[in-house]
């Protein structure tokens, strides 16, 4: 037999690229608990942008020193930090001659929609650190690992809301009696959307050119706050978004019941989305990286579990408020975006579940405890951050300063 199969194998080492955000944070624990090798790359400009609009977490949140230093000492296990931009390549190279990843996460990018569409700089700023960044990761991996495995965050608004459904990132198109399978058409709908376009664009080039293997994990929106790890310890607790920048849907429900303020549904609410908990985002990328693509494949997956019309979530939270003793009313905000309010949308997502995946589906147990979470916290609440302030059509060059 095989000599190779007798050596001891090394644990897989993970690089997480974004791992002191909501996301990358929860992942960064869990492989680690897992016993993969992690390290933690990180500039730490999400807690520059909070700074710079006046924003901050829900929930207190530790420096990034603090939490793994906290995490070795319940767990023994390390977590490596590099603090540092992934646009820099110089930095990030002596972090791949360092580290030596198998798999690299990449979950390191500017990801609110109205970040990017508040001024022509931010717009210019995320495409920029999301693309150039990501490219950086390809020529990394080509240049020191050329084995490693890329796991990409992309995200479900890469489709749109087509009037068909959405595949897993490839359709089968007959035209004019011939036929060939060609990627899922794109329409993004925000500089942020489209960044994440052109990085899929990117990786499924240096894919074919290079023979790179990669993951493009199309998520969709993320809530919850407490995975296993983080509800170890108060210093690991994840951050919780609910502002009109960073906040995502559901998410910003919670907070609005748990402070009696209305639910902000934009426009006509039929606006339909993918989502899943923050606890299926771990198990996703595990299973990710347990499942690597073959040298030169661009993998794609719908990376969610359930989609809801925000007027759905919006009855959800006001029934599950009601259960609570809260008394939740809706509000129609004129919508600040620019995107379908009433629309088909039947989007497919069965690869993971084929890889393993175990959804925890939006139960109102579920929705009790985001809800528990955010009537925990709710005297952090800053209302007047609640409020969309950033629209879509009157975004312009003059440098904005989003406040109250
Ligand atoms: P986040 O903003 O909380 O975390 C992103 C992290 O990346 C931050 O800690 C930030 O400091 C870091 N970062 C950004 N640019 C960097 C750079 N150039 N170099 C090094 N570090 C950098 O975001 P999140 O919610 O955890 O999202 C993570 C990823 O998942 C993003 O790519 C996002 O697009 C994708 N995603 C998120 C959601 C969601 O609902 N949160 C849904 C779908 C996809
Ligand atoms: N919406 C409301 N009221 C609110 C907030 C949002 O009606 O108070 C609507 C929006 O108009 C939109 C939908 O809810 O139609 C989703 O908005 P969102 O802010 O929850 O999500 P989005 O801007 O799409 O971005 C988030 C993450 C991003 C990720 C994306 C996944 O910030 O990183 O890529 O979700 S997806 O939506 O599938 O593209």
């Amino acid at each position: 037999f095989d000599h190779k199969d007798t050596e001891p194998s090394r644990p897989k080492r993970v690089m997480i690229i974004g791992g002191d955000g909501y996301c990358g944070w929860a992942t960064a624990l869990h492989l680690s608990k897992q016993n993969y090798e992690v390290a933690i790359v990180d500039s730490l400009v999400r807690r520059l942008f909070d700074h710079q609009l006046g924003l901050e977490s829900l929930t207190p949140i530790s420096s990034i020193h603090n939490r793994v230093r906290r995490w070795k000492s319940l767990t023994d296990k390390t977590i490596e930090l590099f603090v540092g931009d992934i646009c820099d390549f110089e930095f990030l190279s002596e972090t791949f001659k360092s580290f030596e990843p198998d798999s690299v996460v990449h979950f390191g990018e500017q990801r609110s929609a109205p970040y990017s569409m508040i001024d022509r700089s931010r717009a210019v700023f995320t495409q920029n650190n999301n693309v150039i960044g990501t490219l950086n990761v390809l020529f990394a991996i080509k240049e020191y690992r050329e084995d490693c495995h890329l796991v990409k965050l992309g995200t479900m608004g890469e489709y749109g809301t087509p009037n068909i459904d959405i595949e897993e990132g490839y359709i089968t198109i007959n035209h004019n009696g011939r036929t060939d399978t060609l990627p899922y058409p794109k329409q993004g709908s925000s500089f942020y959307h489209l960044s994440k376009v052109h990085d899929s664009n990117n990786i499924a080039f240096t894919c074919k050119a290079w023979g790179i293997r990669a993951t493009d994990l199309n998520q969709g929106v993320v809530y919850g706050v407490t995975t296993d790890e983080t509800e170890m310890h108060e210093e690991l607790c994840n951050r919780f978004d609910y502002d009109g920048v960073f906040g995502t849907a559901l998410n910003r429900f919670c907070v609005q019941a748990a402070v009696g303020h209305p639910l902000t549904v934009y426009g006509k609410g039929g606006q339909t989305r993918g989502y899943l908990d923050i606890r299926d985002t771990v198990q996703c990328v595990e299973l990710a990286i347990a499942n690597p693509a073959q040298p030169g494949e661009f993998r794609v997956f719908n990376q969610f579990t359930e989609q809801f019309s925000v007027n759905e979530l919006a009855s959800l939270v006001t029934k599950v408020g009601k259960k609570l003793g809260l008394d939740v009313k809706t509000t129609s905000v004129p919508n600040p975006r620019v995107e379908a309010e009433e629309h088909y949308y039947n989007a497919k997502h069965t690869k993971l579940v084929e890889l393993g995946l175990k959804p925890h589906l939006l139960s109102d147990s579920l929705l009790d405890s985001v809800l528990n979470n955010a009537i925990r916290f709710k005297d952090r609440v800053d209302t007047k951050q609640i409020m969309p302030s950033v629209s879509w059509k009157k975004i312009g060059v003059k440098p904005k300063t989003v406040s109250a």
